[in-house]
């Protein structure tokens, strides 16, 4: 699909204010791609899409989970965390867009999970830090993503794991499995490891 068909689709169905988050994703996302070598299409049409969703009604995103393959156990969780595994589904069914990458990037934008492909980094760092956001450290996990991209993530879901506990909330296994697995690659999957061997 075409970048301005996509805009076009999207921006039908979302607010005007998360249409232009949606583009800065996209921005943002494309410039990681350069950087890391990931596919500059691939991460702009995820991006593009990856909120697609996010204004369907509660009722119609339960139904998907429900009668798709998607996991039932989403329906524990906040409705937060549907928009991202339904946009994977419905791209496909309402236009064709039949790229499990582009969809398992935007299936887990929200959640992040273990053993992330670099396209979905891509996008789960982009949305994070794309220039509309501002909060408390948001400035560090900027400067990291210039050229660490899963180190970057990684501070993504453990600041994301202190709001959610601090907020006392619910958080979804897939949450953990990304904090946990990115925490393995750091410092090269080495020190980390070792210091861990070594405190047991
Ligand atoms: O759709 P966006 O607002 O652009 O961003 P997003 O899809 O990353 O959604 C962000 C929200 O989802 C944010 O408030 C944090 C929340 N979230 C992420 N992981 C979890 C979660 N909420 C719960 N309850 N549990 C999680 O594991
Ligand atoms: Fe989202
Ligand atoms: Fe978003």
């Amino acid at each position: 699909m075409k970048i301005n068909e996509a805009k076009e689709i999207v921006e039908a169905h979302l607010t005007k204010a998360r249409f232009e988050h949606s583009l800065r994703v996209a921005d943002t996302a494309v410039e990681l791609a350069k950087k890391y070598n990931v596919s500059t299409e691939q991460a702009e049409l995820a991006a593009i899409f990856h909120d697609y969703c996010k204004y369907r009604s509660l009722e119609e995103m339960k139904r998907i989970i429900m009668t798709s393959y998607l996991p039932k156990d989403l329906l524990q969780y906040h409705h937060e965390l549907w928009h991202g595994p339904v946009a994977s589904i419905l791209i496909e069914q309402e236009y064709g867009i039949y790229d499990t990458e582009i969809q398992s990037a935007i299936y887990y934008h929200t959640t992040g999970r273990a053993h992330m492909s670099d396209l979905e980094l891509v996008l789960f760092v982009a949305d994070y830090i794309e220039p509309g956001r501002s909060f408390p450290g948001l400035d560090d996990v900027r400067e990291m993503a210039k050229t660490n991209l899963s180190k970057s993530a990684w501070m993504v879901s453990r600041n994301t794991i202190q709001y959610l506990m601090q907020k006392k909330n619910r958080i979804y296994p897939d949450t953990f499995h990304a904090y946990n697995d990115l925490t393995k690659h750091l410092e090269g999957g080495t020190l980390i490891e070792q210091k861990l061997i070594g405190n047991t």
